[in-house]
């Protein structure tokens, strides 16, 4: 049965807004009275993965190690929010069987930070793109390595023209069932 625990985790594109919106909603859960832990895409790669690259089995890697500490987070009832790129639809969709097998139905919760490619690469805060463009990035998300949207996705965020409070909410929204 349920624990009440939640694994909220968050894909998108780089530069799609995951990390900004990921620890707004984890000071909103935190103020609606969660434990919360975040595993954000640059300190998992720092010490969880670290030494892992961006293959596609590296990247695999990387998202079933953070699906899998996000399952224990759950299972003893705390809240872990995460936000990886998570390029690929099967193993986003193990890390939902691992975390409901460990954490019970209804304790998975994807969310889509659906910023487009064009308005990533427009954004472009840390120049990535532009070196992924010049071929200094191989394999990078979105312009030489796949995305796969999310069919299945239990929110799915709009950023263009929205705050991060507003996109926040409507994922904490999602997740505490408003
Ligand atoms: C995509 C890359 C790459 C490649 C380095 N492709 O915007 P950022 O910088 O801070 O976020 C990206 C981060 C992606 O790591 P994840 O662990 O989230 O990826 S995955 O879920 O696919 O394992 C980007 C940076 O790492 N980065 N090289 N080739 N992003």
């Amino acid at each position: 049965l349920g624990t009440g625990g939640r694994v909220v985790l968050c894909t998108g594109l780089s530069g799609a807004g995951k990390s900004t919106i990921a620890a707004r909603v984890v000071e909103l859960l935190v103020e609606a009275g969660r434990t919360v832990t975040l595993l954000d895409g640059d300190e998992v790669r720092h010490h969880l993965s670290a030494g892992l690259g961006f293959s596609r089995a590296d990247r695999d890697t990387n998202v079933l190690r953070i699906g899998w500490v996000a399952a224990q987070i759950a299972k003893h009832g705390g809240t872990a929010v995460c936000a990886p790129i998570a390029p690929y639809a099967e193993v986003r969709s193990e890390v939902r069987r691992e975390v409901e097998r460990q954490a019970g139905p209804g304790s998975f919760v994807l969310v889509h930070v659906a910023t487009s490619l064009t308005e990533c690469e427009a954004r472009d805060r840390k120049g990535l793109y532009a070196r992924a463009r010049r071929g200094e990035i191989p394999a990078f998300t979105g312009i030489s390595d796949p995305y796969e949207v999310p069919v299945d996705a239990e929110v799915t965020v709009e950023t263009a023209g929205r705050t991060v409070d507003e996109c926040a909410r409507q994922v904490l929204d999602g997740v505490l069932g408003g």
